[in-house]
């Protein structure tokens, strides 16, 4: 085996209701988006100018900041030296791990002067998620501990005990309070965060602070001042809207101006969609993406095949351009396989990592070990692996039991258990703990020391109670610790997320266990992610209704391509679950220029007359009103009984898009992208209402431009 080269300590803390969801069928939106925008790296006329430098302190990966920054078309360098941050042109500062090692890293190296300095002379720089906090006075983190010292205020923990999940883990909406043009494009739409300590917006730092976020309470989503720049969330996780925010920071000429100041509405914490990729190797050694049921991945006929349902990178890709929210890979036979030794396994997360621009997790075989040739590497080392991957989470399975175990038995936390010591160094959030509990049905509470609930759906013979006992080896090992005791003891030990799968709903496409769902949910403060069992949209709405889980994850019906992730989350739209959907595209200011590309003329004229005379249209609006209140209503509308197929519309969202209007979508027309049925909308509503129905648009909120009988109101 070829021993992976480690690095001290390394890994990210850059972690992503994606309100981006494909179309299904002839629309692809972020294709369409991606055609309309100009190529930066042409038009970066020299080295310099294309070259964008990034303050990799040596704490962690900064793979994911990087892949976002080379997709737009940038070169990236890393700062070696501290005169390397003076020289920069354009510095981009993604902070990692906690605050106190960054700092202490930081000023042993010279970086924090140099930092200042370059900071104090307002070149340009972007601090990302730590890099924004690090510019504050100090933080409560293991603290306080000082910071730079560059804004005032003082960087505090989220208070859970006003029943928020902390970590803040997921997509929500920002709220714009400075008209800053790095921010047009972002103003209520949602980015991903992940944190657990966040600065609250003051009178002392009023100056800096241009957008904020409600969680709990108000806080500082982003700052502001001439040439600094410094965000909470993650841009390199928020799918197309945060790629929009590096690109007005990297090449602030393509940003468009920001005609009105979008105050918008306190958003809450969007639920989130994951999409899970259970990988291991099939009989002929190929990485495969597989799925069992109940954990049986072998077919039941074909020689007992291992089932192979797709190639890892293939399939994140899809999922990420179909709107998955997270995407995460289990390595199912990492239990028993050297998990470095696995290198397929890290060229997938590299390579995914290229073009998913949502939080991704790897999980399996994260545990100390000692290879073939006696060389012992700790969880840390295999977790900085993976970090350095490209992943933004690791998920602990088996080890995490052991662990509780342990804990358990001796009240004693050693700081020793992979737990403690990945999220020492990389934050809890980046932790996961994947539960793989069995039910076992009791007649009595009292027959087991683990916690029992009387259930609504009794045992085989007639049995009142269940309890969930956790397994390691995927399943394959029962151990003496229930799911509830397991979870709360790996909130205590550190983990940031719950993985919750069930074994015996795996698969079966019936629906969540939501007892157990609940009593999990119920029993800790962080987030907990349910798993197995989904087979209808009905299945996640009936258990978001039901529990207070942060997010589901499902498996099968995507792979199967039974149920699309957009589906879902219209769905869930629907039901009041989601906030609205929406899609926010900066204008390609190349459609109003004379000097337009041959490609783009092209492009226009193929689409005929009707694309000629709403373009003339809505550069009037635009010019009028600000790009950001074009809306798809407009032209689709107008449109209604003209045209009797589904095409007119795409072409219109196409048309709006690459104009780069705000699309509010009915949810008519919404669920007939989803589907591919977009023509039925004008059967329903006989060319009168339109596809944008006064009811469903009232549903969709205030964003929305309310149309009858043709006309926008
Ligand atoms: O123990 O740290 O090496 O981690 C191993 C990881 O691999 C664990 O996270 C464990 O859950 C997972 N795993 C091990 N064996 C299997 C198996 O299927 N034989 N897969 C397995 C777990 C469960 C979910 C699945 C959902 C949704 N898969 O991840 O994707 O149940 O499925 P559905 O929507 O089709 O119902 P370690």
């Amino acid at each position: 085996m070829r021993s992976p080269p480690f690095s001290s300590a390394s890994g990210s803390r850059s972690l992503p209701a994606r309100p981006i969801p494909q179309g299904h069928g002839a629309l692809n939106y972020r294709k369409v988006y991606l055609a309309a925008r100009p190529s930066l790296s042409v038009r970066a006329s020299s080295i310099t100018e294309s070259t964008v430098t990034l303050l990799d302190y040596g704490a962690g990966n900064v793979r994911s900041v990087r892949n976002a920054i080379r997709h737009l078309g940038f070169d990236v360098k890393y700062v070696r030296k501290p005169e390397d941050i003076l020289n920069a042109t354009r510095l981009v500062f993604p902070g990692v791990g906690a605050f106190a090692s960054a700092m202490e890293v930081l000023n042993h190296n010279g970086m924090a002067g140099a930092l200042c300095k370059y900071i104090e002379m307002d070149r340009p720089f972007l601090g990302i998620c730590l890099g924004l906090q690090l510019l504050f006075e100090s933080s409560e983190e293991n603290g306080p501990v000082k910071g730079l010292g560059m804004i005032p205020g003082m960087v505090g923990r989220f208070d859970s005990s006003n029943g928020i999940r902390v970590p803040h883990i997921g997509w929500n909406a920002v709220q714009i309070v400075k008209d800053e043009e790095i921010l047009s494009g972002i103003a209520e739409q949602h980015v991903y965060f992940v944190h657990s300590y966040r600065v609250v917006p003051s009178d002392v730092n009023k100056d800096w602070v241009s957008s904020t976020c409600n969680y709990g309470d108000s806080f500082v989503a982003s700052i502001s001042k001439g040439n600094i720049h410094a965000v909470q969330f993650h841009p390199e996780k928020s799918g197309e809207v945060g790629l929009s925010l590096l690109r007005n920071f990297l090449d602030p000429s393509t940003a468009p101006k920001m005609k009105k100041l979008a105050n918008g509405k306190a958003s809450t914490l969007a639920k989130r969609v994951i999409a899970c990729l259970d990988v291991r190797a099939n009989d002929k050694g190929e990485l495969v993406v597989t799925k069992g049921d109940q954990y049986d991945v072998r077919e039941h006929t074909d020689g007992h095949k291992v089932r192979n349902l797709g190639k890892p990178v293939d399939l994140a890709g899809q999922y990420y351009n179909d709107g998955a929210d997270e995407v995460s890979f289990l390595n199912i036979t990492g239990f028993r396989d050297c998990p470095l030794g696995d290198l397929p396994m890290i060229q997938v997360l590299r390579y995914s990592s290229e073009k998913v621009f949502v939080p991704l997790t790897v999980g399996g075989g994260i545990r100390d070990f000692t290879d073939e040739n006696g060389r012992y590497y700790s969880s840390l080392e295999v977790a900085a692996e993976y970090f350095r991957s490209g992943a933004d989470k690791v998920s602990i399975g088996s080890d995490a039991v052991y662990a509780a175990e342990a804990y358990l038995k001796t009240g004693v936390k050693t700081g020793k258990s992979s737990i403690e010591q990945i999220s020492r160094v990389y934050g809890n959030q980046a932790v996961v703990v994947s539960v793989d509990p069995r039910r076992v049905y009791i007649n009595s509470p009292d027959e087991v020391e683990f916690k029992a609930l009387k259930t609504v759906t009794p045992g085989p013979h007639g049995e009142q109670y269940a309890w969930y006992q956790c397994t390691v080896n995927g399943g394959r090992e029962g151990r003496p610790i229930g799911a509830y005791e397991l979870s709360k003891a790996v909130e205590e030990l550190g983990a940031g997320e719950i993985l919750l799968n069930c074994i015996d709903c795996d698969g079966q496409g019936q629906g969540f266990d939501i007892e157990l769902i609940k009593l999990i949910a119920d029993a800790v403060s962080i987030p907990v992610i349910a798993s197995s069992g989904a087979g209808t949209v009905e299945h996640f709405s009936d258990m978001f209704q039901k529990t207070s889980a942060s997010a589901a994850l499902a498996a099968g019906i995507f792979h199967r391509k039974e149920v699309p992730i957009l589906s879902v989350k219209t769905h869930l739209q629907h039901e009041g679950q989601m906030d609205l959907y929406q899609m926010t595209i900066e204008p390609s200011n190349d459609l109003f220029n004379p000097e337009t590309s041959v490609k783009t003329k092209r492009r226009a004229g193929a689409t005929g007359r009707w694309k000629k005379k709403k373009r003339k249209k809505l550069t009037e609006e635009m010019s009028a009103v600000g790009q950001d209140q074009i809306r798809a209503s407009h032209i689709l509308i107008k449109q209604e009984g003209s045209h009797r197929k589904s095409s007119w519309k795409e072409k219109a969202i196409e048309l709006i898009m690459e104009l780069g209007g705000k699309i509010a979508i009915g949810r008519d027309l919404f669920e007939d992208l989803a589907s591919g049925h977009s023509e039925s909308s004008s059967g329903k509503h006989g060319g009168q209402l339109g596809c944008l129905g006064r009811s469903n648009a009232e549903a969709l909120g205030e964003s929305c431009i309310l149309c009858e009988g043709g006309r926008a109101q």
